[in-house]
């Protein structure tokens, strides 16, 4: 009895290692597959060069809002740089078995959670430097990074969820509520502050290219092998990394650009603050 259940759990054991390739393996499988690998190698050039070109870009900017922007900016590039050095080396890429019901059932999928880790650090400078940009008060600036935040990691959680079909598709619902807080804040509430500061024009510019790039990650999520499979796992490599270079190096390159030759804007706008001016029930007490 006891003797074939020790067979039992080498068996076992041995079908897990089987199932579970090594970070070598990983990287070798990453490295046979050149399309692969070039939609990598690209981006850790293109972050490479932008932080260089950035950190020029801040040498005589003194105001301290406006540095602030600048650092949050210099941290996308720094991010995505660590995010496709995680990828490229298969330390964030895992191989995992889709359950059933997914059009992969049973098959194992490349899956580079690694991004959407990274996401969650990269995307938040994002936007925190278009708040900035905004003259966002407290409350939204606040409202947009923890929804923001929660987009990730439950976009994360939904490309690892393995043991149902069902909740791979509940957490990407989960996702896409937090992406629409995300989206109301931009399209809704900072064009406002934009305009009573005046930084409309370049902030509407940015919200556009930011709305439109955005909308395109759940798309390609839904399309590739993480989702229904239509594409495959290198073409939606290059979606990311495409929608990356415009959503981070081109945006931030425009941004920064503005704010180097605007800083007197950016110094006069008000601080970040809880403004209680049209809040119901904040009339002072008259005793
Ligand atoms: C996921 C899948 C689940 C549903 C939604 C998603 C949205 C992702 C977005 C990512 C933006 C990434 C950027 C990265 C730059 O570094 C997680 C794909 C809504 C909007 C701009």
């Amino acid at each position: 009895m006891l003797e074939a259940i020790a067979g039992d759990m080498a068996a076992i054991a041995q079908f897990g290692t089987f199932l579970e390739m090594t970070q070598p393996e990983i990287f070798e499988a990453v490295q046979d597959d050149a399309l692969l690998s070039a939609s990598f190698w690209v981006n850790i050039a293109l972050a490479g060069l932008s932080i260089l070109l950035f950190v020029y870009m801040g040498r005589n900017v003194k105001d301290p809002r406006a540095q602030l922007i600048f650092v949050a900016t210099l941290m996308v590039p720094l991010v995505s740089i660590s995010s496709y050095t995680g990828l490229v080396s298969g330390l964030t890429i895992s191989f995992l078995e889709m359950p059933a019901g997914h059009a992969l059932a049973g098959e194992e999928v490349l899956t580079m959670w690694g991004r959407y880790l990274t996401w969650a650090l990269s995307t938040p400078m994002i936007l925190l430097a278009l708040g900035l940009l905004a003259g966002s008060n407290a409350t939204d600036l606040f409202t947009i990074l923890v929804a923001d935040i929660s987009m990730c990691v439950t976009g994360l959680a939904a490309a690892l969820t393995v043991s149902s079909h069902g909740l791979r598709w509940f957490w990407y619902f989960i996702s896409c509520m937090f992406f629409l807080v995300v989206l109301y804040v931009l399209l809704v509430k900072w064009p406002e502050d934009a305009k009573a500061n005046g930084t409309a024009e370049i902030f509407n510019t940015l919200k556009i290219l930011t709305v439109a790039m955005w909308l395109g990650y759940p798309i390609f999520w839904a399309l590739g092998a993480e989702g229904i499979a239509v594409l495959d796992v290198a073409i939606t490599s290059w979606a990311y990394s495409g929608l990356d270079i415009v959503a981070k190096y081109i945006f931030a390159f425009l941004l920064l650009n503005w704010v180097a030759k605007n800083e007197s804007v950016i110094a006069d706008m008000p601080s970040v603050g809880v403004d209680r001016s049209g809040a119901s029930g904040a009339a002072p007490a008259d005793d």
